[in-house]
């Protein structure tokens, strides 16, 4: 295994163009490993904290040159000759270093793009694919895509209230043929929208981002499209959302197609969709803090949908005690940056498990070409990954990454299939 001898840090730009960091971390045995962290638009209150600079004379206050200066410097200082095998301690010195609950200190950002390089250097310097040295012999089962193709909320400037709109391909008995499912609906969906007029540019995720009159309009699109690329709803195609509950949340209630409605009404939206289209997952479908509500909507639809805690439990092992304690939710949304450390997001991982909750992993709306979660999410055995649509390569990078996984598992690889869902 090998020392840490070096650790370089850069900014570098998100898919959005914004700054976020880099790290290159270098061994005494030569290897050198590159990590780079991302960034949510639809960002939890009870996320670990991102520093950036606040200098308004540099991307509007969006520099990260902070971060990089403190993982130069301190962070650098603090782990210095430490062995990588060790990830796990080198994550608890991070956290030490850091000294503060929510990172605030050196920022998640910084911590995150270190830990990970850490862990990939770990797994150079034994010859392996990360997703092998972290998960073992036992790593070898592909989760179910949840791609993004029609983007609203805080993704797009068309006026849906509902942030992402997805397709799950649960066919074909593996992951490429899931994507080609997935490809396929999708560019027949650009062809039905642009026959109808619509608008076929794309929205952050690289989902289309249409003016639709009704959230629903979207479900039904995307029946239409299922139906005429040539699969079944239902069968091979199921329809899963992304709510973003926290951003609709006003003085009394939630924002919804111009009224301000109740959890209970938002939870009777959603039980009449489960009623009329095949959707198997909701994420965050009321806010943050509404675990009232949350109780009330997983009693009404937790034994035929999904729901996803993403905000609500921001990959955080304490919200989702809570979460489990309360019986609100079912699945869990793990986003590394959530939480800024892998051995943490680890914890949130064994307690998800421990009490049956389905894990996906997630991307973010900000992202860059690093394809860390997909090895995460086949060493984590995720049953299900969320990173957005077919296009827009910070997005394909992650569907091609987990096309190369199960290639190289050959006769070993599994497909989670239609199995993948808490319900
Ligand atoms: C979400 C994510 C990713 P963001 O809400 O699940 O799709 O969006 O990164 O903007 O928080
Ligand atoms: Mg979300």
């Amino acid at each position: 295994m090998g020392k840490i001898v070096a650790l370089k840090a850069r900014e570098i730009l998100d898919s959005r163009g914004q700054p976020t960091l880099e790290v290159d971390l270098s061994l005494d045995n030569g290897s050198i490993a590159r990590a780079a962290v991302p960034s949510g638009a639809s960002t939890g209150q009870y996320e670990a904290h991102e520093l950036r600079d606040g200098d308004p004379g540099r991307f509007k206050g969006k520099g990260v040159l902070k971060a990089c200066q403190n993982i130069e410097s301190l962070i650098f200082k603090g782990i210095r000759g430490m062995n990588v095998e060790d990830w796990k301690l080198l994550d608890a010195r991070l956290l030490e270093l850091d000294g503060t609950e929510n990172k605030s200190n050196l920022g998640a950002n910084a911590i995150l793009a270190v830990s990970l390089a850490c862990v990939r250097a770990a797994a150079m310097s034994c010859g392996k694919e990360l997703f092998s040295f972290l998960g073992g012999e036992r790593a070898c089962r592909l989760p179910v895509p949840l791609m993004n193709v029609i983007n609203g909320g805080a993704h797009a400037n068309n006026g849906l209230d509902v942030q992402e709109f997805m397709i799950v391909p649960v066919t074909g008995g593996s992951f490429k043929e899931a994507l080609r499912a997935g490809a396929e609906i999708f560019h027949t969906l650009k062809k039905i929208l642009a026959e109808k007029g619509f608008s076929t540019a794309v929205g952050d995720e690289g989902g289309f981002a249409p003016q639709f009159k009704t959230n629903q309009e979207a479900l039904d699109y995307l029946i239409q499209a299922i139906e005429i690329a040539g699969y079944r709803p239902g069968k091979d195609i199921f329809l899963a959302l992304d709510v973003a509950a926290t951003e609709l949340q006003v003085e009394g209630g939630y924002s919804w197609q111009q009224q301000i409605i109740s959890a209970e009404q938002m939870t009777e939206v959603y039980r009449q969709w489960a009623g009329q289209y095949p959707l198997i997952s909701i994420e965050d479908g009321l806010g943050e803090d509404d675990w009232q509500g949350w109780q009330g909507l997983t009693q009404a639809l937790g034994q035929q949908v999904q729901l996803v805690g993403d905000d609500l439990f921001v990959t955080n092992v304490d919200r989702l005690k809570i979460g489990v304690e309360q019986r609100a939710a079912n699945a869990i949304l793990l986003k590394v940056n959530q939480i800024g450390t892998l051995s943490e997001t680890l914890k949130t991982v064994e307690f998800a498990d421990a009490h049956s909750f389905a894990k996906v992993i997630s991307h973010r709306s900000g992202e860059t070409e690093d394809t860390t979660i997909a090895d995460l999410a086949v060493a984590f055995d995720c049953q299900q990954i969320k990173t957005g649509s077919l296009c827009r390569s910070e997005r394909t990078a992650k569907y091609n990454q987990l096309l190369r996984i199960e290639e190289s598992l050959g006769s070993r690889a599994e497909f989670w299939g239609d199995g993948a869902f808490a319900k």
